[in-house]
């Protein structure tokens, strides 16, 4: 599981304004995706030696009313789910009554907490940091979040005193576990009922047990001499009672369990009649992420044409950048389409797991340049002149060329979609990175001068003999 650090303090300190800095390393990937905005409160970030979650919160107030209240409840939540908390200060500010209480509260929590001085530029800080020393939570970390300065020396800090992480999963397929398989949506959107249905009745008993908060559930299931491990974010329940509880929903388990998945069915609810915000948050998530995706929308009985028109509508016009995904109408309750299911998920695994040679891709890469070139910057025109792939899970693409930081998005999403059709690849995101520079295959060996060419040639030819 990935460690997960949560941004605590009074408002204005920076807390978000270095949760930009944590997560920003994505922001390319997410311009290949019209239409998806970015959770601003909850990334996934890869600035230090591994990667983590992070958690943004409300400011802060430090009376009780401010500490108490219903904002404050969302803060301590973010805390009990942390690995780490990073108590936030304000340098130009100072440390005032309000950082005290907090601080008091946090090491009341028995959490791993790390002070942070934040806006230390331009700033002679050595009063404040004593200050902050005396709140008794060790050593405070000085930053300028605003112009990333400290951040990098914060985040390995923070990262090297939490445990070594435990060993992570492969990113292939486990021939015991078989594919693992994160089912995850926005409460009551049927996901107990899905996976109870995808297990099959006499199975559900046997993993009636609820998680702790932050831990997801993996159960074990065969179908058709196939394995698969099923993550589970909403805790199986007994059928008579999934229709009662509540589940409590919680965004960094669901983000643990994508993370650990190498296919994420998103459950949709078409009764509810729209596709609300907290799911395409999860959409975009799951996008970022990089895993394989099914989309089952759910709850498809019981609604007449129009209605499932309206849904599919719906589908197109506010999770737009999941076009890549197969999507399946079921009904969990009925069992209707959760077979096609697994099909799909099979498919969607297969996908990510291409592989493409390089001859391949780069031919597929001059056609894409040859039908629709890269624009002209000031004059020049951007050149793309091969590809490779550089990676699985998802497939990753990587394109050498000049001038490549200047692609617009638009030019990015047109390659992405051009490679996507022509590898058939459903199922699977795909990454593509760009390179500028010379060709590294031509600068590896030294040229040799024509004299060294004669040379070389005597040499090979007393070999030979
Ligand atoms: N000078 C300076 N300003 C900063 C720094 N970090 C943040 N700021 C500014 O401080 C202000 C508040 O930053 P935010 O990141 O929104 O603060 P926050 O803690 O998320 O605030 P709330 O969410 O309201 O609690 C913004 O105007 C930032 O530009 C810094 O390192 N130096
Ligand atoms: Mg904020």
């Amino acid at each position: 599981m990935l460690p997960v650090i949560a941004l605590i303090g009074r408002p204005n300190v920076g807390k978000s304004t270095l949760f930009n800095r944590l997560t920003r390393s994505r922001d390319a990937l997410v311009a290949d995706f019209p239409g998806l905005t970015r959770d601003r409160q909850y990334g996934t970030g890869k600035l230090g030696e591994r990667p983590y979650l992070v958690v943004d919160t409300g400011g802060l107030v430090g009376d009780e009313q401010g500490l108490e209240g219903l904002m404050a409840q969302q803060v301590w939540r973010a805390v009990e789910e942390a690995d780490a908390v990073l108590l936030l200060l304000d340098a130009r500010d100072g440390v005032n009554l309000s950082d005290e209480q907090i601080a008091e509260r946090l090491r009341r929590s028995g959490k791993r907490v790390r002070l942070v001085l934040n806006k230390v530029d331009g700033q002679d800080v050595d009063a404040v940091l004593a200050d902050a020393f005396a709140l008794g939570l060790g050593e405070p970390v000085a930053i300028a979040a605003a112009q990333g300065r400290g951040v990098r020396a914060l985040i390995d800090r923070v990262l090297a005193e939490l445990p070594p992480e435990q060993e992570a999963p492969e990113a292939g397929e486990d021939l015991e576990q078989g594919i693992r398989i994160a089912v995850v949506g926005r409460p009551n959107v049927g996901k107990s009922t899905l996976i109870n249905r995808m297990l099959g009745e006499e199975r559900v008993l046997a993993y009636d047990q609820p998680g702790t908060t932050r831990d997801s559930i993996h159960v074990p299931l065969e179908r058709d001499g196939r394995h698969y491990t099923l993550i589970d974010t909403a805790g199986v329940r007994r059928r008579a009672r999934v229709s009662e509880t509540i589940e409590k929903f919680s965004v960094i388990k669901t983000l643990q369990a994508i993370n650990e998945a190498q296919v994420s069915i998103l459950v949709l609810d078409a009764h509810s009649g729209e596709v609300a915000e907290q799911d395409a948050t999860l959409a975009g998530h799951i996008v970022e992420s990089g895993t394989a995706l099914v989309v089952a929308v759910n709850k498809w009985d019981g609604l007449d044409d129009e209605q499932r028109q309206w849904f599919r509508e719906q589908l197109d016009r506010r999770l737009p950048f999941l076009e890549f995904a197969e999507r399946h109408f079921i009904s969990a309750l009925h069992g209707s389409g959760v077979g096609h299911l697994f099909d799909a998920v099979e498919a969607a695994a297969r996908a990510a797991r291409t592989r493409v040679p390089t001859a391949e891709l780069t031919r597929l890469l001059e056609r894409a340049v040859h039908e629709h070139q890269p624009p002209l910057v000031r004059g020049r025109r951007i050149k793309l002149r091969y590809a490779h792939q550089g990676g699985q899970n998802p497939p990753v693409i990587v394109i050498h060329g000049n001038q490549t930081s200047r692609l617009p998005a638009s030019y990015r999403r047109y390659l992405n979609n051009f490679f996507r059709r022509e590898l058939k690849l459903v199922g699977t995101p795909i990454r593509l990175e760009f390179r500028t520079g010379e060709n590294p295959y031509q600068g590896r060996r030294n040229r040799l001068t024509p004299r060294q060419q004669r040379q070389r040639k005597r040499m090979l030819r007393h070999v030979k003999k």
